[in-house]
């Protein structure tokens, strides 16, 4: 047992750490992103444990997966138990009844009163790529619409998907064709203010969508109904669902990119939920597999049956091993409700959260729902001028307290906690101290 508690025995990065992060320097390809150079040893619950004994609190769950908590007892078990029966046939030689449970679980989770079938992979953009594949057969039609400040992966693919250049796509062209990037609803910082967000940019959308693209050439509009990478982006209240409508009058599929904020991590099962909406296509990974590897691609019935037999697969895809950690962390996220426990994070947040915005005026704007939270940092003077730097040194301040949070955004100046969902909260307002103290200390 871990117990759940900060406890710095060294300075950081301590020596097992330093002597990790020179070895690495001399295999690990250099173009691998880098985090924080404290190398892990153990993890349970929201504490990682680093080799030199070092106890973190992980605001960032290895970005957004351990959210049934790290080393969770039934996930443990059911890999535990799976192993030591079989641990791969391949389900496209060897089927075997743990991928039909998880589609089961998928058709029964996902939002839509509808037949539901599913397709497992083993990470989040290759079900992006999927719900691509599915959707241009469906329809026979080329065309994707993405959106500002999106991310959906670093395969070929999904790096055309992926709106930012550093570092994701520098150097790595050409794309795939017949991407087309759209405006987002991003209500601090649509031109003419949050309130006429939803309207504008959906006008935006559709005028764009029909003269540069048309209508009948669009197979599917893809979107993260919470932007992650892009930096916690929560589109205007009713955009979502002008996107619903304006899809089915088209005959064109609608994707939820859920991969970060699915599965319990806003305080409901999916973040759709939130908008009322309901999409034809969702992709999933992360928080899915309790820790192991999978992806999953679930949608209408027809439209997951369009592709040609044998048109979706992979050697690994729903390995016997993610499969029960799958179902093993769906059953936790349901019996201990971790979508209510969710919501109880999302309070204690936003309360430390915006007494902080109240202090710090840097803080230019709190944002997300449920676990999945960050604070926007900006020039003090009203001109929201993003400022990557300060958000750089309010992590790193947080990092050598025992703190592990993430940045993202597209111009680097968001901070966002992901914690596991099962944090205690005396944990987390522990982590709040620590951000107010490294926010402190970094504005000088
Ligand atoms: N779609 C919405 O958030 C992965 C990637 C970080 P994979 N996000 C973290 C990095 O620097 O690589 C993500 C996502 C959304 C797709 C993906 C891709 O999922 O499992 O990383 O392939």
């Amino acid at each position: 047992m871990i117990e759940q508690k900060r406890i710095l025995r060294t300075s950081l990065p301590g020596t097992g750490s330093a002597a990790l992060a020179e070895r690495r320097k001399a295999t690990v390809s250099a173009a691998v992103s880098g985090g924080n150079d404290l190398y892990i040893t153990a993890a349970e619950g929201a504490i990682l444990v680093d080799v030199d004994g070092n106890q973190h609190i992980d605001l960032g769950s290895g970005i957004g997966v351990a959210s049934v908590g790290h080393s969770a007892p039934r996930v443990v078990e059911a890999v535990t138990k799976q192993a030591t029966s079989f641990g791969h046939t391949c389900f496209m030689v060897s089927p075997y009844d743990g991928y039909i449970e998880l589609c089961e679980q998928l058709a029964k989770r996902t939002p839509g009163d509808f037949a539901k079938k599913s397709a497992l992979f083993n990470a989040g953009a290759e079900a992006v790529e999927n719900a691509v594949k599915v959707a241009r057969a469906y329809t026979g039609r080329p065309a994707v619409i993405v959106f500002d400040h999106a991310y959906h992966g670093r395969t070929n693919l999904t790096m055309a998907m992926t709106a930012k250049v550093q570092p994701y796509k520098d150097g790595f062209g050409p794309f795939a064709p017949e991407i087309y990037r759209l405006p987002m609803a991003y209500p601090y910082r649509w031109p003419t203010g949050a309130e006429n967000c939803a309207e504008e940019a959906f006008a935006e959308f559709a005028s764009k969508a029909h003269i540069q693209i048309g209508e009948d050439h669009i197979a599917a509009v893809v979107i993260e109904p919470i932007q992650g990478e892009g930096g916690f982006i929560v589109p205007a209240p009713g955009f979502m669902k002008l996107l619903r409508e304006w899809c089915t009058t088209h005959g064109i599929v609608l994707v939820a990119d859920e991969v970060q904020a699915g599965f319990c991590r806003t305080g409901k099962w999916f973040a759709i939920e939130h908008e009322d909406v309901v999409p034809d296509l969702i992709t999933t990974a992360k928080a899915l597999g309790g820790g192991l590897p999978i992806a999953a691609l679930t949608g209408r019935a027809d439209i997951m049956d369009a592709p040609v037999p044998g048109g979706l697969g992979g050697t690994f895809g729903g390995n016997p091993l993610s499969c029960a950690a799958a179902l093993a962390a769906i059953e936790t996220m349901e019996s201990e409700d971790l979508a209510g426990r969710a919501v109880q994070i999302e309070e204690l947040l936003y309360r430390r959260l915006n007494a902080m915005a109240e202090k710090y005026p840097q803080i230019g704007e709190v944002r997300g729902r449920g676990a999945m939270i960050a604070i926007e940092l900006v020039a003090p003077d009203g001109s929201k001028t993003p400022d990557a730097a300060l958000t750089k040194a309010v992590v790193a301040g947080c990092g050598r307290r025992g703190v592990l949070m993430l940045s993202c955004g597209s111009y680097g100046n968001v901070i966002r906690m992901l914690p596991p969902l099962v944090i205690d909260f005396a944990l987390l307002e522990d982590a709040m101290d620590v951000l107010d103290e490294a926010f402190a200390e970094a504005i000088g």
